[in-house]
């Protein structure tokens, strides 16, 4: 009884910290070397994403290019990515007429059709691979998903 508890115990702190944002974000986004930051493009199309499977290297510095080029409105949601693995510095629509914005994570990112763009400012940090998806309508069937890998 008293031993189940305690693998209780130690299956739930696992969960937890599984479950937890990189704790020293902050600092892992104030020492990058933003000025050396490795630029991609991610085409979001109807309906599918180029590439399908992305490849990012953790501790490095990224702008992510989110670029809809098709005819409908696409969202690139990794939950799991953006919320556990990432250290975020902001999510920008680009100049002019653009802004951006600052939070500890995001959870789902939208570019509107025919020429949005929207860009992610992040270092990856937890290695492994993790799901995209379009959640919108039958997008996902249609062949909206992918994967960002973090080596
Ligand atoms: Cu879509």
């Amino acid at each position: 009884m008293k031993r189940s508890i305690v693998a209780a115990a130690f299956t739930f702190a696992l969960t937890a910290s599984a479950l937890a944002q990189i704790p020293n974000a902050d600092e892992i986004v104030r020492k990058a070397a933003w000025d050396d930051m490795e630029i991609v493009t991610v085409e979001l199309l109807d309906h599918h994403f180029v590439p399908k499977d992305l490849k990012l290297k953790a501790g490095v510095p990224y702008r992510i290019i989110l670029k809809n080029t098709g005819e409908q409105d696409h969202f690139y949601t990794a939950a799991e990515f953006f919320k556990e693995a990432v250290a975020w510095r902001k999510v920008q629509v680009p100049r002019p007429g653009g802004g951006e914005i600052r939070a500890p994570y995001f959870t789902a990112i939208e570019a509107y059709k025919k020429g949005g763009q929207i860009e992610l400012f992040l270092v990856p940090v937890k290695k492994g691979t993790y799901n995209v998806v379009c959640t919108i309508g039958d997008h996902e069937e249609k062949g909206m998903t992918g994967t960002i890998t973090v080596e």
